[in-house]
């Protein structure tokens, strides 16, 4: 956690366009490729749960992930040269927003090494009763990449069955004022609980690759790999480091963002009311 990473002045202007963007859901029906929806979503009263891909939607969250307090912490973790994977919004509303099950990222998107991360930028304060994200600290140092199928399919979460080998107990919860930004590593454990209180809880998740980590799944064309470069130079050398893998095949049942994957689970940790 680094508190108040983000100047407020581009926090501020970062806020607004995410406003202008969940206010552009009115009228919409079902999930889309721009927003994941909560389970209580009408078109008329709207409830977004996701924004999927910002980045591709406006400039400043390309600025935001440029700004050198962001990229100096980035060099310092996985190098100088680093390639954006993907980028989400999670919007955990006042009093309902959806929790997200207990996974690791590297189950969604193995690559040739695991010198990724994901950044978690806080637009408002979070605190315990806000749902912030929590993690199992060490997880991401075990062999291991946990079960995240059920029923036979890729569901986006670890299996609870038969599981003894991760204390949940031993979580943390990545807490600060809005501006602040978490750094985890794919491998590592970590969801996040309802969020029961009168706050919002906005989080901006960056998943940032070192550049010679090449994708081991949905790969579309090197120009389309490039332009997602944030830092460096890129490379058609890719490294591979030994790192488990478990490929999430068959595809989840409900397939789209990890909410949807996630709906097909039939044990969960976090309780929805
Ligand atoms: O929003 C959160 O608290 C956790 C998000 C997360 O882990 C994810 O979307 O992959």
């Amino acid at each position: 956690m680094i508190e108040d990473l983000i100047p407020k002045r581009l926090l501020i202007e970062l806020r607004t366009v995410v406003n202008k963007l969940v206010d552009s859901a009115l009228g919409i029906e079902v999930h889309n490729e721009i927003f994941d929806l909560e389970r209580t979503h009408t078109p008329l009263e709207p409830r977004v749960r996701r924004i999927k891909t910002p980045h591709k939607l406006d400039e400043i969250f390309w600025r935001v992930l440029r700004h050198s307090s962001v990229l100096n912490v980035l060099h310092s973790l996985i190098g100088n040269n680093v390639r954006l994977h993907g980028s989400k919004l999670n919007i955990k509303a006042p009093r309902y927003g959806a929790p997200v099950e207990w996974h690791q990222d590297w189950a969604f998107y193995p690559h040739t090494n695991d010198d990724i991360l994901a950044i978690g930028l806080m637009l408002d304060d979070v605190e315990d009763d806000n749902g912030p994200m929590l993690a199992i600290p060490g997880t991401h140092k075990r062999p291991k990449v946990w079960d995240h199928h059920m029923n036979g399919n890729f569901c986006g979460a670890i299996n609870l069955d038969n599981l003894s080998d991760i204390d949940f107990s031993s979580a943390v919860s990545c807490t600060g004022p809005a501006g602040s930004c978490s750094f985890h590593h794919v491998r590592l454990v970590h969801g996040s609980a309802q969020n029961r209180s009168n706050n919002p809880r906005h989080l901006l998740l960056y998943e940032c690759a070192a550049a010679d980590s090449w994708p081991l799944l949905n790969f579309k064309s090197l120009d389309e790999f490039d332009s997602r470069l944030i830092c460096g130079n890129s490379t058609i050398s890719p490294r591979s480091n030994y790192a488990p893998i478990r490929m999430p095949y068959p595809p989840a049942v409900g397939q789209g963002s990890i909410y949807e994957n996630q709906s097909a689970i039939d044990k969960r940790y976090f309780e929805i009311s």
